[in-house]
């Protein structure tokens, strides 16, 4: 797979824009990238945490509700590639979910009533596995409308050696796209029309720093290489939503699924026009020993 430079845009630091600058670059490119948003305090402790927990997973071969492990390249060992559920993993992840740093720049796109839905911690080990391929989150969890979002903060500097993710700028506008869901005992989907991904010339690499976050539209096209490098790429993963924006399919009932994490409910739901797939797996929790449909 070729990789592509960064072009211009990308460089922008979202903290520096207006929040109607912050919305309209949202609108046209389907993500932000916030540069030390979390201070090296708040990430030493962070990554200490997840480190913690790692350890707590060592001589795991088969992966459980907490954590997904993937086989290491040239070692019978595994390591751990995520970690489920941050939100009841540890007291301080729980508090990062609902840092008032995240949920202000979220308000500015989402609006000021803001759920969580799931979040999680993305290890890339030297593991072939450890990798992302093509998709849109909505396909795994769609909603009443599109405003769900996902954002990432970085808790290791991420490359495109280590496996930064990759992006198709703008691909956002062209909706909810078909995925193929395969039950093989690790994540696995695939776009159902593949040339969706244009050429490679579009595709962008997001490289980030320790701290920073970024934040896409749940119908961007993304992917993440697997880690070519000794170097960790630690990433915490969190997903929310309008507080009216409802689930239609996928998993639901993760820990702290749907709580009101700023604003209020607003007894209502908003519909976003079009027919969109449902995924083909069943409405459920992660479940032990398969990670089917975990994006
Ligand atoms: O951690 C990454 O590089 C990608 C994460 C992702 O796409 C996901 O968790 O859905």
């Amino acid at each position: 797979m070729k990789h592509t430079q960064h072009g211009a845009h990308h460089d922008i630091d979202a903290m520096t824009l207006t929040a109607e600058q912050r919305r309209s670059v949202y609108d046209e490119l389907g993500y932000l990238i916030f540069r030390n948003v979390f201070t090296p305090a708040d990430i030493a402790l962070l990554r200490s945490t997840t480190q913690q927990l790692v350890q707590a997973a060592a001589g795991l071969a088969v992966s459980n509700e907490r954590y997904l492990v993937a086989a290491l390249e040239d070692s019978p060992a595994h390591a751990v590639r995520r970690i489920y559920n941050t939100p009841s993993a540890h007291p301080l992840l729980q508090a990062a979910t609902s840092d008032p740093r995240v949920l202000d720049l979220l308000a500015d796109i989402i609006g000021p009533n803001i759920e969580l839905h799931h979040g999680k911690i993305n290890l890339k080990p030297r593991s072939r596995e450890a990798q992302f391929d093509w998709h849109q989150d909505f396909a795994f969890f769609p909603h009443t409308n599109f405003d769900f979002i996902a954002v990432m903060l970085a808790l290791d500097a991420a490359t495109p050696e280590n496996g930064c993710l990759t992006v198709i700028p703008g691909s956002h506008k062209r909706g909810p796209m078909q995925h193929i869901f395969a039950v093989d005992g690790a994540y696995s989907s695939r776009l159902a029309d593949p040339s969706a991904l244009g050429s490679e010339i579009d595709w962008v690499d997001l490289p980030m720093g320790a701290g920073d976050i970024e934040l896409h539209h749940c119908n961007l096209l993304h992917s993440s290489r697997a880690n070519r490098t000794d170097t960790a790429r630690t990433a915490m993963v969190t997903h929310y939503r309008a507080a009216d924006n409802m689930q239609l399919g996928g998993f639901q009932g993760h820990h702290g699924y749907g709580q009101v994490v700023r604003g209020e409910a607003p007894g209502r739901v908003r519909l976003q026009e079009g027919s969109y797939f449902l995924p083909t797996m069943a409405m459920r929790p992660p479940v032990a020993a398969s990670s089917e449909g975990q994006p």
